[in-house]
C-alpha cells in the first residue's frame, strides 16, 4: 500500500479508486486487440467497491493474496498501474520485471495467483507467519464463487481456525464462473462453508462501497483483535467477460446489471458535479499517461546465462 495518504477513506479519495481501477480495466479491453498485452486478461469491472472497501482499511505491513482476477486488488491495494500494464506488456518496468503477465503479480505484501484456490493455503500460512513472528499484520485472501469447488481450501479454512490464522477470506460472489452460472456450480450454503469450521461470516450484497468500508473495517478489527479467521462474502457483479469476448450472458441482463449495480455510478452520487469532473480528469490523464509510459518502457533483456 502506498504510504501517501492512499488510505485515506473521504468521499473523494474513495471516488478516485474506484475510477481508477474502473479506467484501467477499460484501456485494458479497449487496448487488448492491438496485441500488445502478453497473455490473457480478466478485469475487474463491476467489481470495483469490493476491493476498495476491503483494502482501504489495510495498512502497508499488511498482506494481500490475489487471484486471476487482480488488477482490481492490486490497484486497491496502492500499486502503481504504470507498473501493471508494463507488467501485462511483458517489460522490464513491471510489476515483477515482465515475468508474472496480469495474473501472477508479486509487490511487497501483494501477491497473487491464477491457479483457482491455490492462494488461499498460501494466505493462510502466510497469515499463521505473520502472528508467529508477532507483526500484528493482517492478510487478506480474495476468492471467487467458482473457486468454492476446490478441496484445497476446506483443508485451509481447518488449518485456519484450529491454528487461529489472522487472515479475512473474501469471497466475491459475482454469481459466475467463467460461463458457469452460479446455481451449477455451487450446492448448499456458501456461508456454511465457512462457519462449519468455527469461521465467523459476514454478508453483503451491494456495490456500494460506504456499505461495504464499515462491515469490511469490523470483520479487519475483530481479526486484529481475536488472532483468528474470519469471512466476508460480497455478493457482487461482474460487468465484463470472465477475461475477453467470452461473455456467454444475455446482454440485457448484463446491461440490467450496469444500471442497476455500478460501483462507480453509485458513488459518484455523493460528489459534486465539479468534484466528480476534475477527479476523473486527473484520473483519465494518470491512466493514460502511465499507459503510454509502459508502452515506452523497454523489454527485459534476455540473458542465456542467467
Ligand atoms: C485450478 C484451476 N482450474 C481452472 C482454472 C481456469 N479458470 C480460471 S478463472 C476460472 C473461473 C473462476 O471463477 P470464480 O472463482 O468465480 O472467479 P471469477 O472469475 O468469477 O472472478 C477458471 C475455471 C484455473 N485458473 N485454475
Ligand atoms: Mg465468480
Amino acid at each position: 500500500m502506498r504510504d501517501d495518504g492512499w488510505g485515506l477513506m473521504d468521499n473523494i479519495s474513495l471516488y478516485r479508486k474506484l475510477y481508477l481501477i474502473r479506467r484501467f480495466e477499460e484501456t485494458v479491453l479497449e487496448n487488448f486487440p492491438r496485441n500488445i498485452f502478453f497473455g490473457t486478461t480478466h478485469t475487474y469491472l463491476g467489481q470495483e467497491a469490493d476491493a476498495v472497501g476491503v483494502l482501504s482499511h489495510l495498512g502497508a505491513a499488511d498482506v494481500v493474496f490475489s487471484n486471476h482476477r487482480c488488477h482490481g486488488h492490486y490497484l486497491a491495494f496502492g500499486g502503481d498501474p504504470r507498473a501493471l500494464f508494463a507488467e501485462l506488456m511483458g517489460k522490464a518496468t513491471g510489476v515483477c520485471g515482465g515475468r508474472g503477465g496480469s495474473q501472477h503479480l508479486l509487490w511487497g505484501n501483494f501477491y497473487s495467483n491464477g491457479v483457482q484456490g491455490g492462494i488461499v493455503p498460501v494466505a493462510t500460512g502466510m497469515a499463521l507467519a505473520e502472528k508467529l513472528k508477532g507483526s500484528r499484520a493482517v492478510t487478506v485472501a480474495f476468492l471467487g464463487d467458482g473457486t468454492l469447488g476446490e478441496g484445497v481450501i476446506y483443508e485451509a479454512l481447518n488449518m485456519a481456525s484450529l491454528w487461529g490464522a489472522p487472515v479475512l477470506y473474501v469471497l466475491e460472489n459475482n454469481r459466475i464462473a467463467q460461463t458457469t452460472p452460479v446455481e451449477l456450480a455451487v450446492a448448499g450454503d456458501m456461508a456454511a462453508r465457512f462457519s462449519a469450521f468455527g469461521i465467523p461470516v459476514r454478508q453483503l450484497a451491494t456495490s456500494d462501497v460506504c456499505e461495504i468500508l464499515p462491515v469490511a473495517g469490523e470483520a479487519l478489527q475483530e481479526v486484529r483483535a481475536t488472532n483468528s479467521p474470519h469471512a466476508l462474502i460480497l455478493h457482487t457483479c461482474r460487468f465484463g467477460p470472465h477475461s475477453k469476448g467470452d461473455d456467454t450472458r444475455d446482454p440485457d441482463e448484463v446491461a440490467r446489471l450496469r444500471q442497476l449495480r455500478d460501483p462507480v455510478t453509485i458513488h459518484a452520487a455523493r460528489l459534486s458535479r465539479d468534484e466528480r469532473q476534475a477527479t476523473e480528469a486527473e484520473v483519465n490523464r494518470l491512466v493514460e499517461a502511465a499507459f503510454q509510459q509502459a508502452l515506452q518502457d523497454p523489454f527485459p533483456v534476455l540473458d542465456a546465462n542467467s
